[in-house]
């Protein structure tokens, strides 16, 4: 009888090499069966002609079904020591516990191993079947879940397993999991051959140096340092198999099985007090000891004793959050467990992440991401901030939470023209990139203003109290009297109680041009300063500063900001101590009219 997993393998006419796993059959070593059925692309069932289909066979048909293995051949052994109609009553009671399974439509191969008949039929069913496999997916994060851990004399430390998600080579630096222990591939084997790299899918022996053999035991996770995290809390769908003996209760202890590994756990039931026989539900398990899944990893749920198969499911959440609200939880888990490709991507972008990242999440395949955050883009459903993606509704309530921000800051500072954007990117808590990726798109969509440094509301004006407006009619004569010279705002603030908090007010709302921050004048004159400016240098060509005091009664010390002004808004440029336009006159005339008209003039 066989106790523990054996391994092997086997080439096929086409040249191809299968690995194959041999488990145990008797119902006392299931968790040994566990440890070596889960990666795998086809299995080979089977049930000896003279006993027919046994208790275990229907637990392992049932723990298949939960592993999602839906690719099988039937061997019907010893077929030497039956007759024909004792064959053909055994075989209808196996095609009777196929039935309503996925491997109803198993080719059954009968053989007998003494008498060598039925054999070559044999390879050629597993042939047949194995072509159907699809590739496997190589995600760039390689993990070989440990089946056996040795000391070999010349190697050293040696573990063996099914590698999926990607590749090692030799000389790789590896991680193993759940303590996170650093090791290198010194050496990698694949059916006793050694090889420079192994890819997905295949049987391997990994020789690692820098780590000891006691260090290491079946269950444990060779990775990529940093690529997977174990987790001690999990959430899935766990399907109750028909043929429990008993519903599943809210708290209850079972055992977990996922990869090689086992755990005992705590089911917290999200959706009720029990789970029934045949019944699904969704549930967290709360681990005894941390355990390396990625999602899409399928789990089993035993009782542990009497020992027995519950049911199990696909692994749809590790991000160890403990779920509050079981109906919130329930949403979240059925939207990351989505069906289609896109929907479990764009449940990973709850919040801003990057393509990768959330692929990560979503346990896709680059290939799968890149697809998908296409069509979520293409379709509106996700947008995009700088690095990252964001679901369309995640974006809304970003955007939301700023505006509110904004509303909160010019009611309590409904002078100021805004509010800092450091102080507003705190309230989304987004690095700098995508906070102004945000504000971009806002901008564009007309739903907020920048202004200077500040962010604003489309629809807010600085207001003035009485008192201010007064001490702005009064500044605002004194600005009015020798226009092209008029008071700094030292003096405005002193003698007219504008303060420079009033100054960027008024500037916002267009009533004032403040150029820099030692020069304020009236839209007019500036204006008419721009004029003068425009049109002696369509008669003339050029003009300097002196010629532009002259020209318009200014002083040389109002006379530079104008001219700077002039220059930064792309109408004129110095060409030695001479400006000259750098549009034609007619433009420029149109274009100063537009710069004191605008609200945001100043800056
Ligand atoms: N006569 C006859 N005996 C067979 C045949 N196949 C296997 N046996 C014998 O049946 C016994 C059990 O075979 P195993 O290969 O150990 O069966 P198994 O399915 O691996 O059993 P477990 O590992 O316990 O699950 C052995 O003594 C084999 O020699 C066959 O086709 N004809
Ligand atoms: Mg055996």
């Amino acid at each position: 009888m066989t106790i523990d997993l054996g391994f092997a393998w086997l080439r096929l006419a086409s040249g191809d090499e299968v690995g194959i796993v041999d488990v145990p059959g008797h119902q006392d070593f299931i968790r040994n069966m566990l440890a070596g059925v889960g990666p795998v692309d086809a299995i080979l069932l089977v049930v000896a002609l003279d006993e027919g289909v046994m208790p275990q066979t229907r637990e392992h048909l049932a723990i298949l079904g939960v592993l999602g293995v839906d690719r099988a051949v039937v061997a019907l052994t010893k077929r030497d020591l039956v007759d024909a109609e004792w064959a053909s009553l055994a075989r209808a009671d196996v095609a009777a516990a196929l039935r309503g399974t996925p491997l109803s439509d198993a080719p059954m191969i009968e053989v007998s191993a003494t008498a060598k008949t039925g054999l070559t039929e044999l390879v050629a069913a597993l042939e047949s079947v194995l072509v159907t496999t699809p590739p496997r997916r190589d995600l760039g994060r390689p993990r070989l879940a440990i089946d056996r851990a040795f000391t070999l004399t010349g190697f050293g430390t040696v573990v063996t397993g099914t590698l999926v998600d990607g590749s090692f080579a030799v000389g790789d630096e590896v991680e193993i999991l759940p303590n996170l222990r650093r090791a290198r591939v010194r050496g990698i084997q694949t059916h006793k051959r050694a090889l420079e790299s192994a890819s997905p899918g295949s049987r391997v022996a990994l020789n690692l140096s820098g780590v000891e053999k006691n260090e290491l035991e079946r269950g444990m996770v060779v990775v990529r340092p940093g690529s997977l995290v174990p987790v001690s809390v999990l959430s899935g769908r766990i399907e109750v198999l028909g043929s429990a003996s008993d519903s599943i209760a809210h708290d209850e202890a079972v055992k977990v099985h996922a990869g090689t590994a086992e755990v005992m756990a705590r089911v917290s039931l999200l959706e009720g007090p029990t789970l029934d026989p045949g019944a699904s539900g969704w549930a967290q398990l709360r681990l005894a000891a941390p355990l390396a899944v990625a999602v899409g990893d399928r789990f089993v749920v035993r009782r542990p004793s009497p020992p027995e198969t519950l049911g199990g499911g696909t692994v749809a959440d590790i991000s160890g959050e403990r779920m509050r609200r079981r109906r919130e939880a329930v949403a979240v888990l059925e939207r990351r467990s989505a069906p289609t490709v896109a929907s479990r991507l764009l449940a990973a972008l709850d919040v801003p992440r990057t393509p990768e990242e959330a692929g990560a999440r979503g346990g896709l395949d680059s290939s799968e991401r890149d697809a998908a955050a296409r069509e979520l883009l293409e379709s509106g459903r996700a947008v995009t901030l700088a690095d990252a993606l964001v679901a369309r509704d995640a974006f809304e309530v970003l955007a939301t939470r700023i505006e509110r921000s904004l509303a909160a800051t010019h009611r309590r500072a409904p002078l100021r023209a805004g509010a800092p954007r450091e102080e507003i990117r705190s309230s989304v808590d987004l690095p700098p990139k995508r906070f102004s990726a945000l504000v971009g798109r806002l901008v564009g969509d007309g739903r907020i203003v920048e202004r200077g440094s500040a962010l604003a509301l489309v629809t807010h004006v600085p207001t003035l109290t009485a008192e201010q407006e007064a001490a702005w009619s009064r500044a605002r004569a004194a600005l009015g009297r020798e226009p092209l010279q008029p008071p700094s705002p030292t003096t405005l603030e002193s003698e007219y109680g504008v303060d420079r908090e009033l100054v960027a007010a008024l500037a916002e709302r267009g009533d004032l041009v403040r150029i820099g921050t030692e020069a304020v004048f009236l839209p007019d004159a500036v204006a008419r300063f721009a004029d003068a400016v425009v049109s002696e240098l369509a008669a003339t060509g050029t003009i300097t500063v002196a010629r532009a005091r002259d020209l318009t009664g200014s002083s040389r010390k109002h006379v530079l900001p104008l001219l700077g002004f002039l220059d930064d808004r792309g109408l004129t440029r110095r060409s030695g101590d001479d400006r000259i336009l750098v549009i034609p006159p007619e433009q420029a005339r149109e274009r100063v009219a537009t710069l004191v008209a605008r609200k945001k003039v100043a800056q």
